[in-house]
């Protein structure tokens, strides 16, 4: 990195005026109208205060919060479709690949009350998007998993309020996932920093990984940093890393400053010592090894909890989309089947929690629970899908409305054994994580008779297993019209898929 290159334009705006100083002038900001603001304010200061500008809706603003662990309340879930209701047709929510929740719809004038109301509420939308650390994800089972290793909501918990908090970076050159693993089946190598359960001498606590991402460029799993923390050493860790990544990530080139390219730079011996003299406080040396050995649960249908007499009725969302009679009616169940609460996971689905056995009869004939299903089709089950162009300006398809058509013309045509996890993404951003499935779909173009068209890529061979691997390139690009015909041939080659028989066969 040259030290005396320019900085590119979004650090200029960013040094300039931080996104968060905007908060108190969200209502001016409003009475200006969102047309007259300046574009760095526009497109990359409001993403401070979790605000997006949508290019595809102008005037019509998304908001990301951030949801640690993804757990909200049944009491949360209504304020935010109190929220997106008030937003009429345009108003929708999504359940995101980091276990998050992004709400649709949204005016300027509506930001500041909005605000308010989330604090009032135990949430905020604060640093959930640009050069900021993304929503803490954790288990999505954590504290009622029979299979947890350790509780993760706490430790997830203290890491954001230490990032938001006073001490917290304002500036990083790029944007910064963390994740903490408490289960078998916590895979979390995608993220820059994860923390995996590992024992050191006997005692329980947490692997360092760092430099995972994804993006249009490159793509990279998480390597060990070959430390060992005690899980209360997690959060003065993660800022004392942020702060480090603040000072020397790469500011002069964005398609370069992710957490990965700096310990290239530095050599991952090298930028072990840094973090560890920046941290300051006694740490083990660790091999890497830990406790997670298998791909993610789908937590869907009905499980018993770690509680006796307590079940997680996990619920199916298709594409992770919500409208606000669903999120009102999901709040009204979790609050009258179980104890209020509900988990959001990165395959974006809903999990109600804490139903008593003499319960669950009663909560599965529940009207709702016919469009978001316990027990979707295999096809359907573990599958993801990012924004798409209806609100995505990245987006080269509508990956949510494109992978739910396929879907369900494929239910039609066979039947699959076992759920397979296609992960459906609208560009090379990879947000729908398509290296991690075992089928990975992105928005592309081909050529179709002699015409540019929609299409899509394909990927195979992801695994979030024991031996995780990224999926790699099959096909360059499929037209979409064209997209079923060569899914179905895949399923049925190399899936164990099986053709329905006509029908009145
Ligand atoms: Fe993403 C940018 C949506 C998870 C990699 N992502 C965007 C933007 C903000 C682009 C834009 O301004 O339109 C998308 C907003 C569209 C919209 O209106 O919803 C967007 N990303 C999403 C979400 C909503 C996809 C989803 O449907 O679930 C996810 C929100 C997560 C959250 O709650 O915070 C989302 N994005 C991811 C992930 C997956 C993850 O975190 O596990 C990745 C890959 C992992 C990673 O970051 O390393 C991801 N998003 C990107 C990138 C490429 C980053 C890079 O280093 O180049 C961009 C573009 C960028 O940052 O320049 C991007
Ligand atoms: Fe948008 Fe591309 Fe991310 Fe999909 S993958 S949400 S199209 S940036």
């Amino acid at each position: 990195m040259d030290p005396l290159a320019k900085p590119s334009k979004i650090e200029q705006a960013k040094a300039e005026l931080c996104g968060l100083d905007l908060a108190p002038r969200l209502g001016d900001l409003a009475s200006q109208g969102w047309e007259s603001l300046d574009e760095a304010t526009l497109t990359i200061r409001l993403k401070w205060l979790g605000i997006f500008f949508r290019p595809v809706t102008p005037g019509r603003f998304m908001v990301r919060l951030r949801l640690p662990n993804g757990v909200i309340s049944a009491d949360q879930l209504e304020l935010l479709a109190e929220v997106i209701d008030r937003c009429g047709d345009q108003g929708s929510a999504d359940i995101t690949t980091r276990q998050n929740l992004q709400l649709r719809g949204l005016l300027l004038e509506d930001m500041a009350p909005l605000l308010q109301a989330l604090e009032a509420g135990g949430l905020t939308s604060r640093q959930s998007g640009h050069d900021n650390p993304r929503n803490i994800t954790g288990n999505p089972l954590a504290g009622i998993d029979p299979e947890e290793i350790v509780d993760t909501r706490p430790l997830v918990e203290v890491i954001q309020a230490r990032l938001l908090g006073p001490a917290g970076p304002r500036n990083l050159p790029r944007k910064f996932n963390v994740a903490v693993g408490g289960a078998p089946d916590s895979f979390l190598l995608h993220n820059d920093l994860a923390f995996l359960p590992a024992e050191h001498n006997g005692q329980l606590g947490f692997t360092v990984l760092v430099g995972g991402f994804f993006s249009a460029q490159r793509n990279e799993l998480a390597v060990p940093l070959g430390l060992w923390l005690r899980p209360e050493q997690l959060a003065d860790f993660t800022l004392a890393l942020l702060c480090h990544f603040e000072r020397h990530g790469n500011r002069q080139q964005r398609n370069k400053s992710r957490l990965m390219y700096l310990i290239d730079q530095l050599g991952i011996d090298a930028y072990r010592e840094e973090l560890v003299e920046a941290f300051a406080e006694p740490v083990h040396p660790h091999d890497g090894s830990h406790l997670v050995s298998r791909a993610p649960r789908s937590g869907l249908g009905v499980h018993a909890q770690k509680q006796e007499g307590l079940h997680w009725v996990g619920l199916h969302v298709p594409m992770g989309r919500l409208d606000a009679a669903s999120m009102q009616e999901l709040a009204a169940l979790a609050r009258t089947y179980g104890s209020g609460e509900l988990r959001l996971t990165e395959a974006q689905n809903a999990l109600i929690v804490d139903v008593p056995c003499d319960r669950i009869e009663d909560l599965l004939a529940e009207p709702l629970l016919q469009r978001l299903r316990p027990d979707p089709s295999t096809l359907q089950a573990e599958a993801v899908s990012c924004t798409g162009n209806a609100y995505c300006s990245f987006a080269l398809i509508p990956t949510k409305g494109v992978a739910q058509q396929v879907l369900e013309e494929l239910e039609q045509r066979i039947e699959l054994p076992e759920a397979v996890r296609m992960h459906w993404t609208g560009c090379p951003n990879a947000c729908g994580q398509p290296y991690m499935g075992q089928i990975g779909l992105m928005g592309a173009k081909a050529r179709k008779d002699g015409q540019m068209v929609e299409a899509a890529k394909i990927f195979l061979g992801g695994s979030m297993g024991a031996e995780p691997k990224l999926a790699e390139l099959h096909e360059k690009g499929v037209p979409l019209s064209d997209l079923a015909d060569v899914l179905e041939l895949l399923l049925l080659e190399q899936f164990g898929a099986r053709r329905r028989e006509p029908a009145g066969f």
